[in-house]
């Protein structure tokens, strides 16, 4: 094996991306619940923009791209990826857990299953809520967040599916005063290594990891660039302004794609929402 096929196989991921959903900015935008990151929108012209860019940034990475209309009824539409979870070849629907963000699912929902024939598609039913930027995949190893959005009847759902997938499901409590996705102060830029930041969580909240896997923490002011993109093949995206982050993606041997992202962050999203990957 070459040096270079080594660094490959080195990067390749489990949950490879290879076609991307986004969803377009609406006008509504700027009404987009904020309460973490951000106080909301305020340069709709600049979002659409950096959202532009992001999806250019994509394509120049060799993945199909679809953007759904935006829904001006649904100032959060953009934040796809709460709104399904696509693991190996099956759909989960999740019952989001802002009530104002339930309708925007329909044609996210309608579009997967047009483009996924014989994807398998599960619910979510009764009590049980979740948004999917509380779940985190670390190859084999799904971590999912108790938050305010995802509750234990939603983790129930996701459980069945994951067992049935012959996966591993971990639960962690996050800081709900804090923050409000597993993925808003995490991300997995490759399938061993984990970054996030100090003050949210600790190393045993994830458990003991493979060998060869670790847990990056980065200080507390750069936790918005520990969202991070790994694309599987040695790219990663990430959010500019924040120094460690980058320094530690090169380190890693990976290639930075720097993102702005500044009004996206307005209204608490981070690089991961924007995105379903199937
Ligand atoms: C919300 O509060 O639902 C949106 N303003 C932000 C959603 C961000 N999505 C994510 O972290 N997966």
């Amino acid at each position: 094996m070459t040096e270079g096929s080594r660094m490959f196989m080195a990067t390749v991921r489990t949950d490879q991306k290879q076609r991307a959903l986004m969803r377009a900015v609406p006008e509504s935008f700027s009404k987009a619940l904020a309460k973490y990151f951000g106080s909301g929108p305020t340069d709709i012209a600049l979002a659409r923009k950096q959202h532009a860019a992001y999806a250019q940034a994509l394509l120049d990475c060799g993945l199909e791209v679809t953007i759904l209309p935006a829904d001006e009824h649904h100032p959060d539409c953009i934040f796809v990826e709460d709104q399904a979870i696509v693991i190996d070849g099956h759909v989960l629907l999740p019952l989001p857990g802002h009530p104002s963000r339930v309708a925007e699912q329909p044609p996210i929902a309608d579009f997967l299953s047009r483009q996924l024939n014989g994807f398998q598609v599960c619910g979510m039913f009764g009590d049980a809520r979740m948004d999917g930027g509380d779940i985190l995949r670390l190859g084999n190893i799904f971590f999912v967040a108790r938050s305010k959005r995802t509750n234990d009847a939603g983790i129930e759902t996701l459980r069945n599916l994951l067992t049935h997938l012959g996966h591993e499901l971990r639960i962690i409590d996050i800081p709900t005063e804090k923050a409000l996705h597993l993925t808003s102060i995490s991300s997995t830029p490759t399938d061993q290594v984990i970054l996030t930041a100090e003050g949210f969580l600790s190393a045993d909240d994830f458990g003991e990891l493979p060998e060869g896997s670790q847990i990056i923490f980065l200080p507390e002011e750069e936790v918005y660039g520990c969202n991070t993109i790994g694309l599987g093949n040695g790219k990663v995206l990430v959010a500019e302004g924040y120094p460690t982050v980058l320094e530690t993606v090169q380190e890693l041997g990976l290639e930075p794609i720097v993102l702005d992202m500044s009004q996206i962050r307005e209204a608490d999203g981070s690089i991961t929402c924007c995105t379903l990957f199937f």
